[in-house]
Formats: C-alpha cells, sequence, structure tokens
C-alpha cells in the first residue's frame, strides 16, 4: 500500500523533513547561512515545543478593565473602544501621575512561580514569555535605569528570578515580552497612534538608554531563552532597520542562544529573526516559508479584565493548536493573572482541560513535522517519521474516515487516547480508517496511524 497523502503539497513535504540540529553551533555569524545555521541550532527547542504560555501582567492587572465607573471598551471615549485591559492607561484616559501611583500598591503576595511553572507543564506548554515591560513602561523586576519599576512598590522580590529558577527546576524555557518601541513613561517612547510622536533625537534618547539598556539588564540578570518584542505594522517612523538591527546584534553578542521574534519589526522583520510572529490571534492558512507562532487569548484582553467573558471553550483552544502544529507553527495561549498574582479561576480550568487532552494526545502536537490540511481537519507527523496523526475536527457520519492517496505503507490505525484499534481499509489506491459513529472527542480526536518499516 505505496500511496500518496492527498492534498499535501510535495514541496511542503520535502522542505520540513531537513534536520535543524544537524547545524553548527556560530555565535558571532558573519555569513547569512552561517546565520541561519545557528538560528535553525537556536530553534531547535522551539520548533518540538508547539505549545507555550504567554503572560500579560503588570500595574494595569489592578484595574481589572475598569475605572472610575468606566469599563472597557467605552465607546463615548474617542479611543476607548477596545477590550486590551493592558491599554488602560490610554483608552480610559487615565492622567499618568494618577496611573504611576498604582505602584505603590502593586504587590503580588500570591504570585507563587513554582505553582505557575507546573500549571504550564501540566497543560503541555514547554516555555513561558512573560511581560517583562509593557507599553505603560513599568519595568517588573528592580531595574537599574528606570524608577518606575518593581523596585518601587511594596514588592521587594524579584519575581523575574523567582519564575527564572522555576523554569529552570522544570524544565521549562522562559521569555520576556519587552515592549521595545511603545514605552509611555519615558518621554521619548513611541506613544499610540493617536497621539504626538516623540521626534527622533528623543526616540534615540530613550532607545539608548532605556530599551537597550534594559534588554542588557535583563540578559545579565536572567539569561532567558527568548525575547517577545511588539510592533504590529505602524512601527516605521521609530522602529528602522538600523535599530532593528542594533537590537539584534546587541542579543546575538550577548546572549547568542536567544531566540528574537518577528516583531522586533512586524512591517519589516528582515532575515536575522528566528521566527516570524504573527498578527493577535492570527492564524495563517499555509506555511508562511519561515518557522512561526501566533500569540492568542482566551478571552478578548490579554491583561486581567473582571468583565470579559468571552472564554474560549478549551477545544477551539486545542484545535488551534492542532492547527498551528500541522503548519509548523506554535501556539503561544495568554493568561491574564490578577495583580495580587493568582490565576483567574476560569483560567486554571482551560488550562487544566487542555492539560488533559494533552496527556494522551501531546505526541500529535509536539516532535511533530508539518503536514497540512485534510478535508476533516489536519495532518501531522512524528518528526521520527514513523507515525501519522490524523487531527479529526469534523466527524464524518458515515463510518468512514477517508483519508486519501497515503504516501506510506500503514501498518496499524489506533485512537490516540484510549488506545483502541480501528480498521484500516484500501480500495482503488485510497486508504481509509473504520470509524465510531460518535467522535471520542467533538473538538479534536487523533487517529494515530502507524508507518510500515
Ligand atoms: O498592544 C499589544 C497588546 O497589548 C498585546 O501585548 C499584544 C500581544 O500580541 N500585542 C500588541 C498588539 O498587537
Amino acid at each position: 500500500m505505496r500511496q500518496i497523502l492527498l492534498g499535501l503539497s510535495l514541496a511542503l513535504l520535502s522542505s520540513c523533513t531537513s534536520s535543524p540540529s544537524a547545524a553548527p553551533v556560530i555565535s558571532s555569524a558573519s555569513s547569512q547561512a552561517d546565520k541561519d545555521a545557528a538560528s535553525a541550532q537556536r530553534r531547535v527547542w522551539f520548533e518540538d515545543a508547539r505549545f507555550g504560555l504567554f503572560m500579560h501582567w503588570g500595574l494595569y492587572s489592578a484595574l481589572e478593565g475598569s475605572w472610575k465607573g468606566r469599563t472597557m471598551p467605552d465607546a463615548s471615549l474617542p479611543n476607548g473602544k477596545s477590550w486590551y485591559a493592558e491599554w488602560i492607561q490610554k483608552r480610559l484616559e487615565i492622567p499618568d501621575a494618577e496611573y504611576r501611583a498604582l505602584a505603590k500598591d502593586f504587590n503580588p503576595v500570591k504570585f507563587d512561580a513554582e505553582a505557575l511553572v507546573l500549571e504550564a507543564k501540566r497543560a503541555g506548554m514547554k516555555y513561558i514569555a512573560l511581560t517583562a515591560k509593557h507599553h505603560d513602561g513599568f519595568g517588573l523586576w528592580d531595574s537599574k535605569v528606570s524608577d518606575f519599576d518593581l523596585g518601587s512598590t511594596p514588592c521587594k522580590r524579584d519575581i523575574l528570578g523567582e519564575l527564572a529558577d522555576a523554569c529552570r527546576k522544570h524544565g521549562i524555557k522562559l521569555g520576556f515580552y519587552y515592549s521595545h518601541w511603545e514605552d509611555w513613561e519615558h518621554a521619548g517612547g513611541a506613544r499610540p497612534e493617536w497621539e504626538k510622536q516623540p521626534n527622533d533625537a528623543s526616540f534615540e534618547g530613550y532607545w539608548k538608554g532605556k530599551a537597550l539598556s534594559q534588554v542588557s539588564e535583563l540578559i545579565a540578570r536572567y539569561n532567558p531563552d527568548m525575547f517577545w518584542f511588539d510592533t504590529w505594522g505602524t512601527e516605521g517612523g521609530q522602529i528602522t532597520p538600523k535599530r532593528r538591527d542594533e537590537l539584534i546584534d546587541l542579543i546575538r553578542r550577548e546572549a547568542p542562544q536567544w531566540l528574537i521574534n518577528g516583531r522586533i519589526c512586524y512591517h519589516d522583520p528582515g532575515k536575522d529573526v528566528d521566527f516570524l510572529e504573527m498578527g493577535d490571534n492570527e492564524f495563517p492558512k499555509e506555511w508562511p516559508g519561515k518557522p512561526w507562532q501566533s500569540p492568542a487569548t482566551m478571552q478578548h484582553s490579554w491583561g486581567y479584565h473582571a468583565k470579559d467573558f468571552a472564554w474560549k471553550p478549551s477545544g477551539e483552544m486545542i484545535r488551534l493548536l492542532s492547527q498551528c502544529s500541522s503548519l509548523g507553527g506554535n501556539y503561544l495561549l495568554n493568561i491574564g493573572p490578577k495583580a495580587d498574582g493568582s490565576i483567574p479561576a476560569p483560567v486554571t480550568r482551560r488550562l487544566r482541560e487542555i492539560g488533559g487532552w494533552m496527556a494522551a494526545n501531546g505526541p500529535s502536537v509536539q516532535n511533530t513535522k508539518r503536514l497540512g490540511a485534510a478535508p476533516w481537519g489536519w495532518w501531522t507527523q512524528s518528526k521520527d517519521g514513523t507515525r501519522l496523526f490524523a487531527h479529526v475536527h469534523r466527524w464524518p457520519s458515515d463510518g468512514i474516515l477517508p483519508l486519501g492517496k497515503v504516501e506510506h505503507e500503514l501498518s496499524s490505525a489506533a485512537i490516540l487516547e484510549t488506545g483502541m484499534a480501528l480498521e484500516l481499509r484500501q480500495a482503488n489506491g485510497e486508504s481509509s480508517v473504520v470509524i465510531p459513529q460518535t467522535a471520542p472527542d467533538a473538538w479534536d480526536t487523533v487517529i494515530e496511524l502507524r508507518i510500515k518499516n
């Protein structure tokens, strides 16, 4: 039974078989080929991981999406129509002094780095990216170059250090989100699009005096594995290719193992970022030509918003995870802790539900190769090439799952979660599997197909 997988482009299949782990480690790469090889080496863990935890947490978390009787979104304000609670300062027009005074009360006594890391790990996530600094300019550590930071709060703990230690202890990679472009606290930082922007000299003052210095500080103090920078297309006035490359060079010099995402300069990421970062909750329909990641919310907001009830069902997020995997991308799922550091109950519930699915089905998304879409869902293949996984999102009602022409000779089919064997059929050069009438998992039943060696 030597057949071809229907609906898959051969080019796509062959381009995903190269082994990045064979690339040499190069820290001061010069030619583009050397840089690409070093990037492939850096990315091995990331591409195997497929699933990470994003965390938006800062001063804004304390306002929970509301301020002085107004709740986001508030259409009565000119720029108030957004659910993004981490933008509350600008969207609800909070005076700077009043917003900055929130630091006096920021004391995350319920933040438990180890519990958080274990929660992420149980959900099947392999890395965590936390907002070390978001657009408001507040640093979640005691920074030497700014007083708008954890050092100016009653909290005398090293939150990022605690997280870094817990990640290391439990084998989870650590990333920092750092808002290198927008910074509303520094006079030279970029402002929301409806406000006057700083002139270039002023931005340069911010760039050298705060952004680059704080990135160096984060590297020296915490030595994590990934930087998550944030722009979304309108950054061109300030984030020029020269500044983009200056920041990339700094990181490559000081921390050659760090991954850098494409949103360091969304409109022109250049050739030296390690992976592309999609827009918010944006999922490509095909391989975008480079490793990639989609940052995604569980509700509308990224930061904690007590009145945002648009919770996605866990199954919907599981589907997005398998879709990302099938197209060679990563799913970075966000949570917004409360200001005291605790995790909202609906978040914990969802992480655990996803973790339940991942406990059995993890091998169908992690350490896999991309294969692409099928009429009923998505294909993936184990990295070692021995198994195909059919992620069935639309369960056929006639008891037959059509596989089309499969390139490999198959030896068995089973439901991955339970091990229940299914009958494999072959007729007219096409394969199919006899399936139960009712989907064992209404969102994503994974059928494992073993390949004969
Ligand atoms: O403005 C930010 C937003 O607050 C959030 O951090 C997201 C995450 O992808 N990025 C920006 C908007 O794209």
